[in-house]
Order: structure tokens, then sequence, then C-alpha cells
């Protein structure tokens, strides 16, 4: 089903003969390492979407490392979730399988997953994939939904139960089944658990290992609650914020479908947030938590930087789904538009080209394949994800493969370069020409001259919309509730 991809012989031989000089500022791998793999480090944050200054989606982003991160290694700008939801997003990620395969489009507990239907009855996830490929494996934090599911890790240094400290009373949000709120909380770093999991990592790389280690962290913001320290506050000036744009009849020309399944009656909406003129105190608190995230990511990458594996380890960064922050009047994820889908997705470290951007569509379902590629000659069984490694390659012509992103059963989107198509289960549709309409607000798809694109596009839907798993633990829309 997926293209060839390079194996990790290749991959090293092309990173060591064909890389070094392309990319003056990539360390020399310091053997010729025909046997051993690289490390992998793998950095998750969650409900991240473009707000970095790598991908320029708020011009005030302050996000040093992950720029930094992003500048020495190659940035996939064109990058989506397959589910806007984190449990689904984050199980697709670490089963290589679909949404519309697995069935899995809610939020299920991580030891559930394993057996939850035909598709995930043999599933080997990736930390254990990597296990079998004679690696030491490590996590701490969001992994999978709320950490990781029993023996996946060697070592699995546990999650934070919640999303960090809470303030005893809401500062402007107290909805019932939302961890929504902003505001400064608490008084210091230390008190965060994203801190205590960066330190956590930090000291894993001071260690010896006799093996290649996979070494993965799951950071909690940007998520709900908006709350970090002050200071994190302080560095965007409320006064000068620029706002997301937001177009008054946005919706005038949806499918009813659109409606119904993105609506969130607990999440705050425009005419709230203008009312009670939230909309820069949201923006404000978005963008601190991600200043504060990112320098969590600075934490684990100065201690790669010192450690002895900094020239033979690659790592890959990436959040499970991105996030409305107003466009279209959300406040929220669950949508199939690509404010909630567009994620930042960046590979940096040894073998891996410098300074690139690379445009195609790709997907977070890539990065098991990617990660199986770097680290073993098999391949990992029926992924549906496809090597990132030809791509990081303009040598190796790939053909491109539009990417799919799923919300709840038979609703769809397929992006390719320029186009998104939206299908909903009931055969309504959205198409967006993003080259002239990167807002996603100009709905094409009942328009003849784009019939044609249409059809393209509808060509890349699964064949399957796998019926849903454990449907008592969603927390989505209660629109799927009442299904
Ligand atoms: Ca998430
Ligand atoms: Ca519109």
């Amino acid at each position: 089903m997926a293209p060839p991809s390079l194996n990790r012989r290749q991959f090293i031989s092309l990173s060591a003969a064909g890389l070094a000089s392309a990319c003056s500022d990539m360390p020399t791998p310091s053997r010729p390492s025909a046997e051993t793999p690289p490390n992998i480090i793998l950095i998750m944050v969650d409900d991240l979407n473009d707000w970095v200054g790598a991908m320029n989606g708020h011009p005030q982003a302050r996000t040093p490392n992950i720029d930094r991160l992003a500048k020495s290694g190659t940035l996939f700008s064109n990058a989506h979730a397959q589910a806007p939801v984190c449990g689904p997003s984050r199980t697709s990620l670490m089963t290589g399988l679909l949404p519309s395969t697995t069935g899995v489009y809610g939020h299920i507990e991580d030891d559930d997953i394993r057996g939850a239907s035909s598709a995930l009855k043999e599933i080997v996830f990736l930390p254990e994939f990597l296990g079998q490929a004679g690696y030491h494996t490590m996590g701490i934090g969001k992994l999978f939904h709320k950490g990781a599911p029993q023996n996946t890790f060697d070592e699995f240094g546990g999650r934070h139960p919640g999303f960090g400290p809470k303030s005893e009373q809401a500062f402007h949000w107290d909805k019932e089944g939302t961890s929504t709120d902003w505001g400064a909380f608490p008084e210091s770093d230390d008190d965060m658990p994203d801190t205590k999991s960066a330190q956590w990592a930090a000291e894993r790389l001071r260690r010896d290992y006799e093996k290649p280690f996979f070494l993965s962290v799951g950071f909690l913001r940007p998520h709900v609650p908006w709350y970090v320290p002050q200071h994190w506050f302080d560095i965007h000036p409320k006064e000068r914020l620029w706002l997301p744009p937001f177009l008054e009849n946005d919706w005038d020309d949806l499918p009813k479908k659109a409606q119904e399944i993105t609506n969130l009656p607990n999440m705050p909406d425009m005419s709230w947030v203008r009312d009670n003129d939230q909309w820069k105190n949201i923006v404000q608190a978005y963008l601190a938590s991600i200043s504060f995230v990112d320098h969590c990511v600075g934490i684990v990458l100065k201690a790669l930087e010192k450690s002895t594996y900094k020239d033979n380890t690659v790592i890959i960064f990436c959040s499970d789904h991105g996030y409305h922050l107003g466009e279209k009047g959300l406040f929220q994820k669950f949508t199939l538009w690509q404010r909630s889908t567009r994620v930042p997705l960046i590979m940096s470290g040894k073998g891996i080209p410098s300074s690139r951007t690379i445009d195609a569509p790709v997907g977070l379902i890539d990065i098991y394949p990617t990660l199986a590629g770097i680290a073993s000659s098999e391949s990992p069984r029926g992924s549906q994800g496809r090597s990132l490694l030809p791509l990081l390659h303009p040598e190796t012509k790939t053909p491109e493969r539009p990417v799919l992103s799923t919300y709840g059963p038979g609703n769809h989107s397929v992006r390719t370069r320029d186009y998104t198509l939206i299908r909903y289960s009931n055969g309504s549709s959205e198409l967006y020409d993003r080259r002239a309409d990167p807002n996603e607000w100009k709905n094409l798809a009942t328009d003849s001259k784009y019939q044609n694109v249409v059809r393209q596009l509808e060509k890349h839907l699964p064949a399957e919309n796998a019926a849903w798993v454990d449907k008592s633990q969603l927390n989505i829309s209660p629109y799927f509730r009442q299904k």
C-alpha cells in the first residue's frame, strides 16, 4: 500500500555521503555507523497550532528554541494531524493507522487501545517497534492520551494526572467538561509538570546507555488551561497584540453538518469573547503557554547539546493537532479546518538537512514509518503512513500524496499542497483553494469550475470508515454523543 521507503542502511549512507557536504552546520557523523543507528528523541507538545516563529502563524509568537531546532533541521510546513483531537491523533501516530481504520475517533484509555478493534488486535506501538529494533525506550508525560499503555516503554516516567496546577477559582471560564481558563498561575516554572518532564529527560541524557535510545517527551502546554507563570505573559504585552483573521459571514457558505459536529457549548465563542472583551487575553495566554513550553523544549535540547549524544541523535518535534484562537469564530479544536489539523513538524540532527522547509502534505502518521526507517531495516507491518526520509532528499523523486484528517466516522479533510476538500458523512462538502484563500473562507465545493478538483481529491477519501470503538469515553462534540 505504501510506496517503498528508504531503509536504515540507505538512510545512513545517504546521510553520510550526500548530506554532510550539503549542510555546512550539520555535525559530521562521528563514524560511518553502518551498524549502530542513531538515538531518537521525540518531543510532542499538546494543542499547538502554527504559532511558532519558524511557521509565522502569529507574528508575535516567541519560540526561540523551536525556531533554532527548525533552522538546524527540516520543517514540514504542510503537516497535519490525522484527527483534531488529542486521543485519536496520538493513537494514529503511535500505531501508524488511520482513525477510519482503527475506529478510534475519540478518547480512549491508553490500556484499552490494544485490541479495541480488529485493526488493533496485534498492534505494535511505535515505542515497542523501536524496542524490538534494539533501542532502550524511555518516555515521560502525555504521549498517548493519558501517558502510555503499560509496558510500552522500558522506562516510563509517568504523567501528571491533569494539566498542571489549577487555580482554585477560575479566572474567566468555569464550565463543566473542559479545563479551559486563562491567567497567570502558578508562581514558578518549577511548579509546572512540563518543567519536571523536561528535567527528567535532560537527566536521561546525562546517562550512559549500552544501546541506542529512544527518548520521548510529551509536554502538556499549550493545552488548556492556559495557566503559566506571569513572566510568560509579560513577554507578550496585550496592548500591541495581533489578533488572528476572522470573517463575519464565514459560516454562510458552510453545510449544516459543519455546524452540527463543531458545536461545543462548553467552549467560549466569538460573541461571548467580544462581549466580555477577552480575545486579547486569550491570545496572550495561548502565546504565553507556547513560550513556556518552548522553554521546556529548550531544556531538553540544551541537555542534548551538552551530552555525548549530540552528533548521533535524530530529533523529531511535533504537536498533536492545532487550535482555533478566534478563526471561524471558534476557540477550540475539534474541526476539520486547517487551524485544527495543521501542526509544526520538525526533524533535526544526524543526517537531517538543515534550514530546509518542505511543503509537501504529510501527516503525523508518517512519524512511525520514518522512525522505523531510521532504526531498523524492517518496516512496520500494515502502516498507513509513509516514511518522510525520501522527502528529505530532493534527488529522490517522491510522488505527492494528499494527507487525510478525520473527525468522527465519515467526516474527513483531504489536503494537497494547494487545496482542502472536506467531506462530511452525509455527503456535503467544502473545497478551498488555499493559494488564494489561506484562511479557508470561500467554499468552492459547488462551483462548477472546481468539480474536477473535487473529483481528484475525493479519490483519496478512505474506502473504510470503521465503526466507532468505545463511544462512551468520548469527550467531544455533543452531536456525536447523541448518536
Ligand atoms: Ca491535544
Ligand atoms: Ca466561508
